[in-house]
């Protein structure tokens, strides 16, 4: 027994970072249109608005949107069953809260289904990747229940125009990553009180909950997942504190699993809530939403792992652990953008993930930033993307052969080299295709085949037995 033989061998990307286009054809602007480039050093700054001078990476990117045939070609070329992407929710409602939605935004993706389609590749489609319609920050975004309802609409749109062309769907990109980034994942200010981030969580579960719903009645072979910010941290030693410690801060990533994997808020959480007193803005019948609405599979993006520990310098009481996760591990090796790599890791966090919930799982995102050039001789050499791969896939490999973990497929970043959602680089590049453009957006945009695209086609031609 090996991967499944319908395995979903792809790769992903989102539109904020690869498409361009930001005003193209009617659409609207997002959160990610806002935010101007940065660097490994310096964050990337969120403005106003499109303020003059400012280079904001989203406004080009790799312009897939114009090459979104071609890039497609190059995907069927390597294999790809299946291609992760999200649809622009600004393209499809400019405003996030307009009465009709834009039909030149809705034709550009019946374009790219279609051209998927001529290959065979099955599309998993994001709902909302980092690109929340800075339209829905006049009535305080997603603090605001009216951002469920406009979500919905949305989402329903969607799923009736692609009902037939598209069958797997994500609703949140890394739902998660609002505890740490609630401007990327909420379209909330980055120190946004914890009130305001809990509604946030709170009104995107329900929206994500009410889609699942909605799906499932427009088209009975729609699968929709949940898809998780892969955050997988071991304590640092064995003292009991140290694990409490892990314990505490996982709970609060699990938290967002938990809900919507199992339909409710775990008895933790609420009693964390009751603790700091933070309320749930409940209304009549929304426990049913979420119930009804657990998701088909859950997705998650895997990286690395951290290491947790309690914080030596502070205090501990019994129930507010005080957290440190900043630790090195050391037996780790780090990319250049100092990120842990740990393939084992991913064995541990599918096998946690399938024990707890037992559903299907999806690695939606995996994969190593590095600075890649090309060579003399023309080629780009990115021998250590493919190692860093291989022991990825052998690590899902002992997951499902071993451990007996339901795997639905693999979709590692940045499949074709695109914009950094943390720093606005393009220069950390993910990709098995090379895509000649710099951080200013200058460059040919000529598209280049990298070392890792032979050996990708050959590991999704062997169905994962030639690494
Ligand atoms: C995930 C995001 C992606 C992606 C990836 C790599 O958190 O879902 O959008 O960008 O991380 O991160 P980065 O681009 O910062 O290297």
């Amino acid at each position: 027994m090996s991967f499944p033989k319908n395995f979903l061998w792809g790769g992903a990307t989102a539109a904020n970072q690869c498409e361009g286009a930001y005003c193209t054809d009617g659409k609207g602007l997002s959160t990610a249109d806002v935010m101007t480039g940065g660097n490994k050093d310096t964050p990337r700054r969120i403005t106003n608005g499109v303020e003059e001078g400012q280079y904001y990476p989203s406004h080009v990117a790799i312009d897939h949107y114009h090459h979104f045939k071609e890039d497609i070609a190059l995907f069927a070329e390597m294999g790809f069953k299946c291609y992760r992407m999200s649809i622009n929710w600004s393209r499809i409602f400019p405003n996030g809260d307009d009465e009709q939605p834009n039909e030149a935004g809705l034709a550009h993706y019946d374009e790219v289904f279609d051209e998927l389609a001529k290959y065979g590749i099955e599309p998993l489609v994001t709902l909302s990747h980092y690109e929340t319609p800075l339209g829905l920050r006049k009535f305080g975004s997603w603090t605001n229940r009216k951002a469920v309802d406009c979500f919905v609409r949305y989402a329903e749109t969607v799923f009736t125009r692609y009902k037939g062309k598209v069958r797997y769907w994500l609703t949140f990109n890394e739902i998660n990553c609002l505890s740490m980034m609630p401007w990327m994942a909420a379209g909330l200010d980055n120190n946004a009180g914890p009130q305001e981030v809990s509604d946030a969580a709170y009104h995107q579960f329900l929206a994500s909950a009410r889609a699942v719903q909605i799906a499932h009645e427009i088209d009975p072979q729609n699968k929709v997942g949940m898809m998780y910010g892969g955050i997988m941290s071991y304590p640092y030693s064995c003292d009991p504190a140290d694990v409490a410690a892990n314990d505490e801060f996982m709970h609060r990533m699990y938290f967002y699993t938990d809900v919507m994997c199992r339909g409710y808020y775990p008895s933790y959480k609420l009693r964390e809530m009751e603790r700091t007193g933070i309320t749930l803005p409940v209304q009549p019948g929304d426990q049913e939403i979420l119930r009804v609405g657990k998701v088909d599979f859950l997705s998650f993006s895997y990286y690395m792992s951290l290491v947790c520990g309690k914080k030596t310098a502070a205090k501990a009481s019994e129930t507010a652990i005080s957290i440190d996760t900043g630790y090195v591990n050391p037996y780790l090796q780090q990319t250049e953008w100092g990120w842990p790599i740990d393939p084992a890791g991913l064995r541990h966090l599918l096998n946690l993930f399938y024990d707890r919930y037992q559903i299907p799982l999806m690695v939606v995102e995996n994969g190593m930033g590095t600075y890649d050039t090309v060579g003399a001789d023309g080629a780009i050499h990115d021998e250590a993307r493919i190692d860093y791969l291989r022991e990825h896939i052998l690590a899902m490999k002992k997951a499902v052969e071993i451990d007996g973990v339901d795997l639905m497929g693999y979709t590692p970043w940045g499949c074709i080299d695109l914009v950094s959602a943390s720093t606005g680089e393009m220069k950390k590049r993910y990709g098995f295709i090379y895509v000649d453009v710099d951080d200013e957006g200058n460059g040919t945009f000529e598209r280049k085949r990298k070392a890792s695209f032979d050996w990708y086609k050959k590991v999704i031609a062997t169905n994962g037995e030639d690494l």
